[in-house]
């Protein structure tokens, strides 16, 4: 189902509640997996790969890694999905200088009506080359965004020379020298993203997220935020938002599913469907192990400090039923089961009979204050992690 289809989940609840449970799983599913292809070109050894590494959350040298500081032999895209999130997928396009195709004929042999939308990259001026292929992907319709790469080794050389550095002054003078480039091949009002992609939370990738977030149609919004590295706090917390929108699906079709009854709740939830979704908030957070570690890796702060700071003991573990029903118990005298305004006025739009309803809202209230919980170890484990080292 594409859309979330009230009337139907409303008859369902009344006569088939699992059924009912099941569609809901499977919109959520479906919501979940919105596919979001990204076109990553510009010559060789423009740092294409390297940003398709660490845009996933890896390096260089990780395991699934794009080869990077190869020159470029083959002349095909590979596709590099997101690690957590296997709908989005980086593509690595071949230079177009490194072929003899114009750029229509190039932007063909890509495949280019897959992609939502291409990042050209370049790490000095853009040439003719990306200029051709800019004004070759307009003419198809899609987006694209100029990115001027490896700007921490710009500042590193500019204030190597100099006396009198000023970072903000060396940044307004690459903008303005790529733009100018653009203006002269005959863009109008042209917009470069200066990025490092060692340290995506510094200069203007925070702006290339919010200008992509803006412009990509609504669907396609999720899956770019949720893939999004933790790069500053309003990412955080427009995750935690996000999260928190698909919270009364996931009671409601727990409260349909019900199967265990939890101590405390003194109602039957569905705990499958709750450890499922508290994994979703964990992972999408990156306070997962996994996430935690490279944090801690890529920062040099030590993984135990950056767990220190967590409060929750859902966050840096395993979920499990079992942790998950000893975490509810808990909740269960703190949350109250009273529902609150949204879950009052969600109960009677799907349908769900009272017995189910208190089910529901107990879970809605229980999912909602462990995403508070968990968002907040998140902010907490980004400040750690930023507070002795720069690179995230
Ligand atoms: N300092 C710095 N070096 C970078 C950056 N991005 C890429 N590089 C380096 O530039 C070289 C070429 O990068 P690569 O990703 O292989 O470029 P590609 O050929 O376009 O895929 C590699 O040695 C990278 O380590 C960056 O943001 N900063
Ligand atoms: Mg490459």
């Amino acid at each position: 189902m594409d859309e979330f289809n009230t009337e139907m989940i409303k008859s369902l609840m009344q006569t088939d509640p699992a059924a009912a449970a099941a569609c809901i799983k499977e919109y959520l599913e479906k919501k979940n997996n919105t596919p979001l292809n990204i076109a990553i070109t510009g010559e060789s050894g423009a740092g294409k790969s390297t940003f398709i590494n660490y845009f996933r959350g890896m390096t260089n040298n990780d395991e699934g890694a794009a080869p990077t500081g190869c020159t470029e032999t083959t002349f095909e895209s590979s596709p590099y999905p997101h690690p957590k999130y296997p709908n989005v997928v980086l593509w690595d396009l071949p230079g177009i200088g490194t072929t003899t195709f114009p750029a229509d004929e190039y932007l063909k042999k890509m495949g280019f009506e897959k992609f939502d939308f291409f990042i050209i990259i370049s790490d000095t001026r853009f040439r003719e080359n990306d200029v051709k292929l800019a004004k070759a992907i307009q003419k198809m319709e899609k987006k694209f965004y100029f990115v001027r790469s490896k700007i921490d080794s710009d500042l590193q050389n500019e204030k190597r020379g100099k006396k009198n550095f000023n970072e903000e002054e060396t940044l307004k003078k690459i903008r303005e020298y790529c733009i100018h480039g653009l203006q002269k091949e005959g863009f109008e009002s042209p917009q470069v993203f200066l990025i490092s992609s060692f340290d995506l939370h510094l200069y203007d990738f925070p702006l290339l997220h919010e200008t992509l977030d803006r412009e990509l149609p609504e669907h396609k919004r999720r899956a770019l935020l949720m893939a999004m590295p933790n790069i500053n706090l309003e990412v955080i917390n427009k995750k935690k938002k996000s999260l928190q929108s698909q919270i009364k699906y996931y009671a409601s079709s727990s409260a349909a599913g019900a199967a265990v009854p939890v101590p405390g709740l003194s109602i039957a939830v569905d705990l499958t469907l709750i450890v499922s979704a508290i994994t979703t908030f964990v992972v999408g957070l990156r306070l997962d192990v996994k996430s935690l570690r490279k944090l801690a890796h890529s920062t040099g702060v030590p993984v135990a400090d950056l767990i220190e700071v967590i409060t929750s003991s859902l966050a840096a573990v395993e979920i499990t039923p079992a942790l998950v029903m000893k975490c509810l118990g808990q909740l269960g005298s703190v949350v109250a089961l009273m529902a609150g305004e949204e879950v009052s006025r969600f109960i009677p739009i799907i349908g769900i009979p009272l017995a189910m309803g208190l089910s529901f809202a107990g879970t809605y209230k229980s999912l909602n204050h462990i995403l508070d919980m968990l968002a907040e170890d998140a902010q907490r484990v980004f400040k750690r992690a930023l507070g002795l080292n720069s690179s995230v």
